[in-house]
């Protein structure tokens, strides 16, 4: 145990001395930084406190997440969270398959528009086979296929005032005492418009199963499990989160979770 701290210190002094000895603007030698499993990185977001809008400076709007093969696949998704909705709307979605099912895009954008699962799946679609990093520690590789939520974006017209892209599910994860307490979630445009981030309705060569976000769901890769929304009802276009909720940006950003969870 201490020999592999002694050890990652030394990696983590060899790193910063040789980034202490580089000019700061727009060097190439900086891209190790934008490497995930670079530990001056991981030690620098970790212990530095880097901040959201620092994170995004580092990190290329469009840079991938790791991709895996079909050989990877070792396990089935874990479900997390909620896996089995019980509020009446969900209910009676469920009972017909989904066939009265429409993800509902509205807010700010040009033309509010209702999509029904066929229209969905007859768009252009993306598949990826991902690791999925929840919050708790654990992590699982899975194939998932959906439409890239920018190609909805851009059919739905995004207004320019939006900054943020809020998803609302049908699942109540905790009844307070003002009532059921919806779970939400929102990102930002960058990752919206990521090509990786898609509306999952098939997982592992199979529809979504009900207890890993039926009908629809979403996947962000470059951030943790509990961002990505499962049980979507409704994306909204908003300039602002401070109203939503507890008004943190999403269900566990409201119990203390950092919003931007960037792996
Ligand atoms: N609507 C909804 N989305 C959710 C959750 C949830 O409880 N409700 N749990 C989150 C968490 S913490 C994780 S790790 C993943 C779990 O996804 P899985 O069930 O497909 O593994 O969903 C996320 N999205
Ligand atoms: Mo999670």
């Amino acid at each position: 145990m201490s020999k592999l701290i002694l050890n990652r210190r030394k990696l983590l002094r060899a790193g910063l001395a040789t980034a202490a000895t580089l000019p700061l603007a727009g060097c190439d030698a900086f891209d190790f930084l934008t490497d995930r499993s670079n530990p001056v990185r991981e030690w620098m977001i970790s212990i530095n406190g880097l901040t959201y809008r620092a994170q995004r400076a580092l990190q290329a709007a469009d840079q991938l997440a790791p991709e895996f093969s079909q050989a990877d696949i070792r396990q089935g998704q874990k479900p997390n969270g909620s896996t089995d909705p019980d509020t009446p709307d969900y209910l009676s979605l469920k009972e017909k398959s989904f066939a009265d099912y429409r993800l509902e895009v509205d807010g700010l954008v040009e033309h509010p528009t209702r999509f029904s699962l066929d229209q969905l799946r007859n768009m252009p679609s993306r598949t990826q086979i991902t690791r999925h990093d929840c919050v708790e520690g654990w992590s699982t590789i899975a194939k998932w296929q959906g439409v890239p939520l920018r190609q909805i974006l851009d059919q739905v017209g995004v207004k320019p005032a939006a900054r943020y892209v809020m998803f609302h599910c049908y699942d109540a994860l905790s009844r307070s005492l003002s009532g059921i307490e919806l779970y939400y979630e929102s990102i930002d445009l960058i990752d919206a418009r990521h090509p990786q981030t898609i509306l999952a309705y098939a997982m592992n060569d199979a529809p979504l199963p009900v207890a890993n976000g039926a009908p629809l769901r979403v996947r962000v890769e470059r951030q943790l499990g509990y961002k990505m929304a499962k049980y979507i009802r409704r994306i909204e276009l908003i300039s602002e989160f401070s109203q939503v909720g507890g008004g943190k940006g999403g269900f566990w950003e409201d119990r203390g979770y950092e919003w931007y969870a960037g792996i």
